[in-house]
């Protein structure tokens, strides 16, 4: 496999980088410590914050009724709304749990446009209401595990990422997919920081991208996705750490090299460019053995591929979890 050396105007001088990490260090220890002892919970209840979040709005029309439904064996029960639209992350809008469901409605969701490039026969913008009309929704629910050791399930509703891949027509050379966040502080106020490079960067290999299980959303329990869950559209890997799934995407761009991913280049030995959801590969900071499922009290073990090995170790079949996680 070849890598993509960063493009230079990343590479951020010593000083700046050194205090980023240590920034980045405090900010996701105070996290994980507050889970740790449960503080998550009094922001989840919505209490001592004024109003609850509004119930979910209903689907916009008759194109937003899911085709299908799949839960892929899962029968845990589905987390809250409540709690799903609360605690968020999403660093262009602040770094606490609650931040984002504050800020969420300033992201401009219609129009929405979709930029396709890169190596792929004709490079295309798209309307994603088109696109919606013309794949339809089905709604998939899916485990959703942060590499911070919170999880979720969550109801989404959207379409598989391969259908897309599929009308984007990549060319023999394509061998992975870049998603890109969007970038603009007028709706993302904390993109006037520079705790992370901005935009947002994730990205998958092309045979990761069209398995079956990778989804786009639009939706979420059966209405569109609030602003703070990644509005308009947002990826959905389930097999990986969360912060694979970049939120609010404008463009999809197919590469013949690996493309440099966020939290990846910021902080490489920590988050790796696989990120699959692995209890026996440990965070250089903490265990990855178990986790707290957003609303229970007991601890749950940790699945190998977050549960979902029977669909994706595949794709993995030789290669070391360890070196490449
Ligand atoms: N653009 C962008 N996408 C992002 C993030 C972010 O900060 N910015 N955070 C990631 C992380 S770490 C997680 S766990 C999930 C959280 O998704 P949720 O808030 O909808 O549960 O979004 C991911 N996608
Ligand atoms: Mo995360």
């Amino acid at each position: 496999m070849r890598f993509a050396e960063p493009p230079s105007r990343e590479i951020t001088p010593e000083g700046v980088y050194r205090s980023r990490r240590e920034f980045l260090r405090r900010a996701l220890a105070f996290t994980s410590t507050a889970a740790a002892f449960g503080t998550g919970l009094t922001v989840l209840s919505g209490r001592g914050r004024g109003e609850p979040p509004a119930p979910p709005a209903p689907a916009p029309s008759p194109d937003w009724v899911p085709r299908s439904r799949e839960s892929f064996g899962l029968t845990e029960p589905s987390t809250p709304f409540e709690a799903v639209s609360t605690y968020n992350n999403y660093y262009e809008l602040g770094l606490d749990k609650g931040a984002p469901s504050r800020l969420g409605h300033l992201i401009r969701t219609r129009p929405w446009t979709l930029r396709i490039s890169g190596e792929v026969a004709r490079e295309l913008v798209v309307d994603l209401d088109e696109l919606i009309r013309g794949f339809g929704l089905e709604e998939r629910v899916y485990r959703m595990r942060c590499v911070e050791a919170w999880s979720m399930v969550i109801p989404w509703l959207g379409f598989p990422l391969k259908k897309l891949v599929e009308r984007a027509q990549p060319t023999s050379h394509a061998r992975f997919v870049e998603l890109r966040s969007l970038e603009d502080a007028s709706q993302l106020p904390n993109q006037e920081s520079n705790v992370l490079p901005w935009p947002y960067v994730e990205g998958l290999r092309l045979d990761e991208a069209t398995n079956p299980l990778a989804f786009l959303a639009v939706g979420l329990y059966g209405g569109p996705l609030p602003g703070q869950n990644g509005a308009p559209l947002r990826l959905v890997v389930p097999w990986k750490y969360g912060f694979k799934g970049a939120k609010s995407i404008v463009e999809l761009r197919f590469t013949r090299q690996r493309p440099a991913t966020t939290w990846n280049q910021v902080a490489p030995r920590e988050y790796g460019f696989f990120a699959n959801v692995n209890p026996n590969v440990d965070h250089p900071r903490w265990s990855q053995e178990n986790e707290r499922r957003i609303g229970e009290l007991e601890r749950r073990p940790t699945l190998l591929f977050n549960g979902y090995a029977e669909w994706v170790a595949q794709l993995y079949s030789g290669m070391d979890l360890h070196a490449n996680h």
